[in-house]
């Protein structure tokens, strides 16, 4: 190898790292933006929706194997414009209403441009898989640049989250064809994984209410309703609450 090829290499290595790490800032950015609505939900709701965050970037060899299957230019602004999904985050959530309400909050943010939003919880994949996407663009501010950039988000519950695990790994541990009775059974699992949500959603609503009612109980004694007669102010509040 001559010392043109050598340089011409180096060039290539460079712009790699660099088309990479505006990737791996987006998901920097992402991070910090799902840590503050954490924190501040926690805050003002004293209630954590979220059980868990991870990220990942695609390596360049699965950037590749995808370029190849989409039958696409392997040129980085061709990446760039069709692999949407080299930084990837996927978040956890204890239940389906809070699924749709961090997808809400990170909709609104002025910087974010939702590119794509698909619901395979209102309509779950033929497999039964399960879970909302949304491909998201946010610029990315370097020292000579601002780069708008693609992430993908997996919003999803822990039932979600365990069925889709699981499947990967089946699929996973028997690259062959999937015998179309084991595909129905495993279809079945997620049709009871999705049960799971409903019921376990039912109840956090149930007690939600009764947590709800026994806080404005207390708030009505703390002023001082003692001998059963209600003042203006309990009066107010009473109604603002909607309760008799
Ligand atoms: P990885 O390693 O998780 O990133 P695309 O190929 O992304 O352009 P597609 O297939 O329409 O287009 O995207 P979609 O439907 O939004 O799904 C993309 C990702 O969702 C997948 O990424 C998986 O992570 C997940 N996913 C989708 N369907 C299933 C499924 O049936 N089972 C499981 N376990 N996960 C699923 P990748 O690129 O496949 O892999």
């Amino acid at each position: 190898m001559d010392n043109f090829d050598f340089k011409n290499l180096k060039t290539i290595k460079i712009e790699l790292t660099r088309f990479m790490m505006a990737y791996k800032f987006a998901l920097d950015e992402m991070t910090t933006k799902i840590n503050i609505l954490r924190d501040e939900f926690n805050y003002i709701h004293d209630y954590n929706p979220i059980e868990h965050v991870n990220s990942r970037l695609k390596s360049p060899e699965s950037i590749f194997k995808k370029v190849q299957r989409k039958g696409i230019d392997f040129s980085l602004e061709s990446i760039k414009e069709n692999i949407k999904d080299i930084a990837g985050m996927r978040i956890t959530c204890s239940f389906i209403s809070d699924i749709y309400e961090l997808s809400r909050m990170i909709t609104k943010q002025k910087d974010i441009r939702v590119v794509e939003y698909k619901d395979y919880i209102k309509n779950p994949k033929p497999n039964g898989y399960q879970s909302l996407h949304m491909i998201v663009e946010i610029p990315i501010f370097m020292s000579d640049r601002e780069e708008l950039t693609f992430v993908e988000v997996q919003i999803r519950t822990i039932a979600m989250d365990f069925w889709a695990s699981l499947e990967h790994k089946i699929y996973y541990k028997y690259n062959k064809e999937i015998p179309q009775k084991m595909l129905d059974e495993l279809k079945a699992t997620a049709v009871m994984a999705a049960g799971l949500d409903r019921k376990m959603e039912g109840l956090h609503r149930e007690i939600a209410k009764m947590k709800q009612a026994d806080e404005a109980e207390e708030l009505l004694l703390s002023f001082g309703n003692k001998n059963g007669k209600l003042n203006l102010l309990e009066t107010f509040i009473e109604g603002r609450l909607g309760i008799k």
